[in-house]
């Protein structure tokens, strides 16, 4: 066996390489071409060519993550924006329920003791309530059971307050919160405020036997409105609870 050392030079630099091979079979062979095939063992141009593919890949991850990085940050801009809003919509539908759970709970109570006035005679009318008695006492009398319900007699100021009173009367009579017991012919309801607007019947008042000094409703047909009476006879009476507002 004879060892050749041969120098396959090839065209391009980069194909250079020295490689030992055994001849002993091909000496009548020519020394060109190379034995050795170009590509089967030759090496060092896949390693350049990993190379800059590795090189051109680490390029293109660069940019690819420059890229996600900036998307990333404009991403998380544009969300900040509504997420502020989200924010501030929230605490505002936060308050907003608990405000509608108040007034729910608000208006519960006021319909739990609507109901419990309901079921003791009163009956509700323009921000009041009303109850008329089927008993019979004294303007004073029936004054004091008023402030023991917690109202007191009935103060009419509308022409509609007049004649829902005398609706539910339906055609009795009964003590209203007027009188001039402290100075004959001036009329004051009982909080004090002096009558400016005023439903008398006709001919009334008239301080009968000058012992006339409190008012009474008469809601019959022929004879509806105020009449003044001896506060010592015994009447129906109407109490009024002011300011039920829903
Ligand atoms: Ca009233
Ligand atoms: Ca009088
Ligand atoms: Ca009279």
């Amino acid at each position: 066996m004879r060892q050749l050392l041969i120098v396959c030079l090839y065209a391009r630099a980069n194909e250079r390489r020295y490689k030992t091979a055994d001849f002993n079979q091909q000496t009548t062979q020519s020394m060109s071409p190379c034995p050795f095939p170009r590509r089967r063992h030759y090496k060092e141009p896949c390693y350049r060519v990993a190379a800059v593919g590795f090189g051109l890949l680490c390029i293109l991850l660069l940019a690819a993550v420059t890229v996600l990085a900036t998307n990333n940050t404009q991403l998380q801009i544009s969300y900040n924006i509504p997420n502020d809003n989200f924010q501030t919509n929230y605490s505002n539908l936060v308050k907003l329920i608990d405000q509608l759970q108040k007034e729910n709970a608000a208006l519960q109570k006021k319909l739990a003791d609507l109901a419990k006035h309901a079921q003791l005679g009163w009956v509700y009318f323009s921000s009041s309530l009303y109850f008329i008695s089927t008993e019979k006492k004294s303007w004073t009398d029936s004054r004091q059971d008023c402030s023991r319900k917690g109202a007191d007699l009935v103060i009419i100021s509308s022409r509609e307050e007049q004649e829902f009173i005398i609706k539910q009367l339906d055609g009795d009579k009964a003590w209203i919160g007027l009188s001039d017991r402290s100075t004959e012919r001036v009329w004051k309801w009982v909080d004090g405020t002096a009558l400016t607007t005023a439903y008398w019947a006709k001919g009334e008042p008239n301080d009968a036997g000058n012992e006339e000094d409190c008012a009474e409703i008469w809601s019959s047909a022929d004879r509806k409105g105020w009449n003044d009476v001896t506060c010592s006879r015994k009447e129906r009476w109407i109490c009024e609870k002011l300011d039920f507002q829903w």
